[in-house]
């Protein structure tokens, strides 16, 4: 299936905000993949693509979760976070993605996990800096892309772990890896 045909298909199942924010996505990560040099195919095909279940059954996701072998500590965090393991399952299975890349990519955009590739480090990022997102210090992440991909994630997803603390939100420990993952590099 080509862009367009994937961007049809999503427009059509999501409210026009949100596949607006899609479109900001796809454009934020497209920008970034080419700077960092990764595929810009890839990341339109995960960014498109990345919140396909964000309005799916709450308990249809549960039952994927579980016939499919999902990480089963999921069930027991908000269900926010089940649309990204689950959106990879209906990229996979109703939009023939096959690679395995672009498939963390959208599994992982919502949580990240310790050890990341360039694609899903794109994704994560751009999900939250694209166009549309207003929350105050979003202009600073977005400057910080002349620093290189590795300072953007870890402000990244340290800005998400505040921002969830500062509401009493438990924290899905992939995010806490993740960070911690950046601050052990430094060593
Ligand atoms: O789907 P989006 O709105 O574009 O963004 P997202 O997939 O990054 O995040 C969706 C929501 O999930 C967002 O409101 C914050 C929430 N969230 C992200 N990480 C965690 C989380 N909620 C909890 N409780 N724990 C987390 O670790
Ligand atoms: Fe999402
Ligand atoms: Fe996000
Ligand atoms: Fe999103």
């Amino acid at each position: 299936m080509d862009h367009n045909q994937m961007l049809e298909i999503v427009k059509e199942r999501l409210p026009e905000n949100r596949y607006n924010h899609v479109l900001g996505v796809m454009e934020t990560a497209t920008e970034l993949a080419k700077k960092f040099r990764i595929s810009e195919a890839n990341a339109k095909t995960a960014a498109i693509l990345h919140d396909i279940a964000k309005f799916s059954d709450r308990d249809w996701m549960k039952s994927i979760i579980e016939s499919e072998k999902l990480d089963p500590l999921l069930l027991e965090y908000h269900s926010e976070l089940w649309h990204a393991p689950v959106g990879a399952y209906v990229a996979k299975t109703e939009f023939g993605v096959e690679d395995e890349d672009v498939l963390n990519a959208i599994r992982f955009h919502t949580t990240g996990r310790d050890g990341m590739s360039s694609l899903e480090k794109v994704v994560y990022i751009a999900d939250l800096v694209e166009p549309h997102r207003k929350f105050s210090g979003v202009e600073e992440l977005r400057q910080l892309k002349d620093q290189g991909l590795d300072v953007m994630m870890e402000a990244a997803v340290k800005h998400s772990i505040e921002f969830l603390k500062s509401k009493n939100q438990p924290v899905f420990p992939d995010s806490l890896k993740c960070y911690e993952g950046f601050v052990q590099q430094k060593g």
